[in-house]
């Protein structure tokens, strides 16, 4: 089913799980190494999904617990979801249930795609691909082990979701045929949500000065 609208992607995870790396890598194409600590930010991009350029808006949030209560306001809106931890820091898959919590409370229809970042770090590496299996499994999502360094499986992530986030819509459409009030709702809460982004102080807010290298 053709979408007729920009399809709206959320960043969740810990920090520095590398979430703005990898939507860096996937707009920029390129890794940098000194990123700023997100509170949240917007990135635009389009892509070719079914033979149909789609407008993306990635809506990068911060990791950090001060930043919680803030970013679950921009989880209301969106379509997809890239739940984000670190392989090499068991810490950030421990803390996968509670992001996925604060997603579903505002939002049960998002597509979510778990992504366990920085396997370029293959030494370090400490979470299983059975732990990670055996989660995704139970929360019936799809997940994949990518890098933003290096860029491994990065375009896959984008591929995954939005055919994930295409399939929803095309399920639910025929919902939203039958009942044309709540699509002038969902029409209005896109168009506030326009407004909220042209808002926001060149399109993101971050904190300065930037983190230097990992930290733990
Ligand atoms: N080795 C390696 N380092 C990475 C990778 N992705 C990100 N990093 C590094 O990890 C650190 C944190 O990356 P960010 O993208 O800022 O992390 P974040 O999840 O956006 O953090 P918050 O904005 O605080 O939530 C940076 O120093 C990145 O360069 C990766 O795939 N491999
Ligand atoms: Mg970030």
């Amino acid at each position: 089913m053709a979408l007729n609208r920009p399809m709206k992607i959320v960043t969740l995870g810990d920090s520095n799980v590398g979430k703005t790396a990898l939507l860096l890598r996937f707009v920029k194409k390129t890794f940098y190494d000194d990123i700023p600590i997100t509170i949240v930010d917007i990135l635009q991009t389009q892509m070719n999904i079914e033979n149909k350029k789609v407008d993306l808006f990635l809506w990068d949030t911060g990791g950090q617990e001060r930043f919680k209560s803030l970013i679950s306001n921009y989880f209301r809106l969106a379509d997809g979801a890239l739940l984000v931890y670190d392989v090499t820091r068991i810490s950030t898959f421990a803390e996968l249930p509670g992001w996925l919590s604060l997603l579903r409370a505002v939002n049960d229809k998002a597509s979510v795609v778990i992504v366990g970042n920085k396997i370029d770090e293959a030494d370090l590496k400490n979470v299983t691909l059975t732990a990670v299996k055996d989660f995704a499994a139970w929360h019936r999502l799809d997940f994949v082990e990518a890098s933003a360094k290096t860029g491994e499986n990065v375009e896959e992530i984008f591929q995954l979701l939005t055919k994930k986030i295409l399939k929803s819509i095309s399920l639910t459409s025929s919902d939203e045929a039958d009942n044309s009030e709540d699509t002038e709702m969902e029409k209005s809460d896109f168009q506030q949500d326009d407004t909220e982004l042209k808002l926001l102080p060149s399109n993101s807010m971050h904190e300065v000065p930037s983190r230097k290298k990992r930290c733990c």
